[in-house]
């Protein structure tokens, strides 16, 4: 552990943003992977991943856990969204409905899970975390490489139609990786732009960047179930997470306000609805209270009061 003050990497109200008033995101620090004959090896119960129900990132790796079959080899322990100045609590701090007591560490707060690995981490303690029991330490932070993670590490010890899934297939890589490469700067992170940014200036082109994005997703989705190749992929995870927050949150919190998804993008929000009432990793993944009430209850220095609304509704229309 440590005794130096960690307060400006756990509290985000205190988090620096550019001169210019716009919002950068670090890069991830823990970046290993799980493969034969390395330090980390797939097994059964040797893995944990952290988690907010609130987060788009650590839902992507929820979603894929889920549809892997993941759930026996992989144990999740989930954080109250009220994230507040010591970072995200466990729920013997903050026993938020639905929040977990870390159960793998006993730690009061994600911040412990990094510290303790890494005394002098400098970075941000976000999640999701995927922990190994084994060695007791974090085997990785990035949610794009959790997921490849899960994709494919663990297919020798699942049964073959669950080994068989495969979200990011070597023939439609090029066309997946295209469409990450415009769609997490524009949208993904897009909206946390627009949303974090402190001037007139630096909110602008952000707003502008989302909402051009969208529509070239929205003229990709007419008449299709998926972004590529006609089969559920990466690419439909990694932009979904984003788009169930969109009416929620980023319309209002992130001053996303063009349009909302429901009004103003039919092809997205028919894909939106069919992927959440349809396909229960993605439903089981979702919780609408820890979402709004994370962004509402923990940006201080955007939502003062702590209010959280009460629309819209409903929160998802049906099918
Ligand atoms: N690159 C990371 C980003 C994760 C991330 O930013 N998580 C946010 C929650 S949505 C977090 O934990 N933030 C805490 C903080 O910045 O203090 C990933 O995709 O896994």
């Amino acid at each position: 552990m440590t005794t130096r003050d960690v307060t400006g990497q756990a509290d985000i109200t205190k988090m620096k943003v550019e001169k210019d008033g716009s919002f950068k995101r670090l890069d991830a620090s823990f970046r290993n992977s799980i493969a034969p004959g390395t330090k980390f090896e797939a097994a059964a119960d040797r893995y944990h991943l952290y988690v907010s129900l609130a987060c788009p990132w650590a839902t992507r790796t929820l979603i894929v856990r889920k549809l892997k079959g993941l759930e026996d080899f992989i144990s999740v322990s989930v954080v109250s969204p009220r994230m507040g100045g010591n970072g995200w609590p466990f729920a013997n701090i903050d026993p938020f409905p639905g929040a977990d007591a870390d159960t793998v560490n006993n730690a009061a707060h994600v911040k412990d899970l990094y510290l303790g690995v890494q005394p002098d981490y400098t970075g941000r303690f976000t999640v999701p975390v995927l922990w190994d029991k084994k060695h007791k330490t974090i085997v990785n932070n990035e949610s794009s490489e959790i997921i490849r993670l899960f994709n494919t590490a663990f297919n020798h010890l699942l049964p073959a139609d669950k080994a068989a899934l495969d979200f990011y297939p070597e023939e439609l890589r090029s066309q997946i990786d295209e469409l990450n490469e415009w769609i997490y700067p524009n949208i993904n992170n897009g909206v946390y732009r627009a949303g974090f940014a402190t001037t007139q200036e630096a909110y602008l082109p952000a707003v502008n960047d989302v909402f051009n994005a969208l529509d070239k997703v929205e003229k990709i989705l007419e008449g299709k179930d998926y972004l590529v190749g006609n089969k559920l992929t990466e690419a439909d995870i990694r932009l979904w997470v984003t788009i169930i927050r969109f009416d929620p949150v980023y319309v209002g919190h992130f001053k996303c306000n063009f349009r909302t998804i429901r009004d103003g993008y039919p092809a997205i929000d028919l894909w939106l609805r069919k992927l959440y009432w349809n396909n229960d990793a993605f439903k089981s993944s979702t919780n609408f209270d820890h979402i709004k009430t994370h962004y509402y209850w923990s940006h201080g220095s955007i939502n003062p009061t702590k209010v959280v609304p009460a629309g819209p509704l409903p929160v998802i229309r049906p099918l």
